[in-house]
């Protein structure tokens, strides 16, 4: 079911995501198809992100699990010796290729695939995936540096909840407004770096600290604090690319977060890292190289197998 394709639709080189450009709320407010998807696009044009209730019913959410611990069981020593050297389960990146009961997540998560198709103004399609059996517990950042697309800002954090999430098992922390926030010009940070003699690799702790450090500064400047998400099993979370968020540590270590996000690109957009955000002379490519795959009318990228990370 490989599917190597070079999808010709798509956004232009240049183009803005409308969301982002001026009278972007009108043209929500008039172009929108249904009053749910006007609603939440609002919601991400002023906010930034949106939560989407009760888009997974049940008997998906059980079908991921059923399909997430026999994955386990198949890997039991590998899991443990992650399991053990690493206090609990890390994140698993791209579980979907392996368990395909995770792929309805995405492909029939319906309501959340017609928002950002409207948003996108492109038809919507899963680029990588991550599993998080707890909470990300990860700092506030950008996502950027890691999915810099061509265009630029032409991706969603797709994140569903498959179990309720509260103040104790580590909800996800979002900063209301910030994807409007002006942050350090990326292309002088990498250019800072290369004075001093160093290359600019596709990841970059450096670059990513002062990258992230400078969208924190913006937030403090302008008073805007993280918002603890609680959200219940089955809702959804779509995050503009320029939303700064995290995850809270879970004060409850017993405790599950079961989750996983999708992040998502229109059809045929290639990703890129830290080599061509931080990098004013890159000229990346505007054909991704990827194969896809496609279920249940989706496309997504197929890679090889899924990963701990
Ligand atoms: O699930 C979380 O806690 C955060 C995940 C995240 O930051 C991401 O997928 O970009
Ligand atoms: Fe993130």
């Amino acid at each position: 079911m490989a599917d190597t394709r070079h999808f010709t639709t798509g956004p232009a080189p240049g183009e803005r995501i409308w969301i982002d450009q001026p009278g972007a709320l009108e043209r929500a407010k008039r172009e929108a198809p249904t009053a749910e998807v006007r609603f939440h696009a609002i919601d991400l044009i002023e906010k930034g992100y949106t939560v989407i209730p009760g888009c997974v019913p049940p008997r998906d959410r059980e079908a991921a699990f059923t399909g997430f611990r026999s994955w386990c069981e198949r890997r039991s020593e590998a899991v443990s010796k992650q399991r053990a050297e690493r206090g609990g389960l890390p994140r698993i990146v791209n579980l979907h290729v392996d368990v395909p009961e995770l792929l309805p997540l995405f492909s029939n998560n319906e309501r959340a695939l017609a928002v950002q198709d409207f948003c996108f103004r492109y038809r919507t399609s899963a680029y990588t995936s991550l599993f998080y059996e707890t909470g990300s517990e990860q700092g506030l950042h950008r996502d950027v540096p890691y999915f810099r697309t061509e265009p630029e800002n032409f991706f969603f954090g797709m994140w569903v909840a498959l179990e309720d999430v509260d103040l104790d098992n580590g909800t996800l922390l979002i900063v209301p407004g910030s994807h409007r926030l002006q942050s350090a010009d990326a292309h002088a940070l990498g250019a800072a770096r290369r004075r001093r003699g160093l290359d600019i690799p596709p990841i970059c702790g450096e670059l990513w600290n002062e990258y992230q450090t400078s969208v924190q500064e913006r937030c403090r400047q302008a008073s805007l604090s993280a918002r603890p998400l609680q959200v219940s099993a089955g809702d959804t979370v779509v995050w503009h690319p320029l939303a700064f968020h995290g995850g809270k540590s879970i004060s409850d270590p017993g405790r599950t977060r079961m989750s996983i996000v999708f992040h998502t690109t229109p059809e045929g957009v290639p990703v890129y890292q830290g080599d061509v955000f931080f990098d004013g002379n890159a000229a990346p490519s505007r054909t991704a190289p990827y194969d896809y795959k496609s279920t249940s009318g989706r496309f997504f990228v197929s890679y090889e197998e899924a990963y701990f990370s």
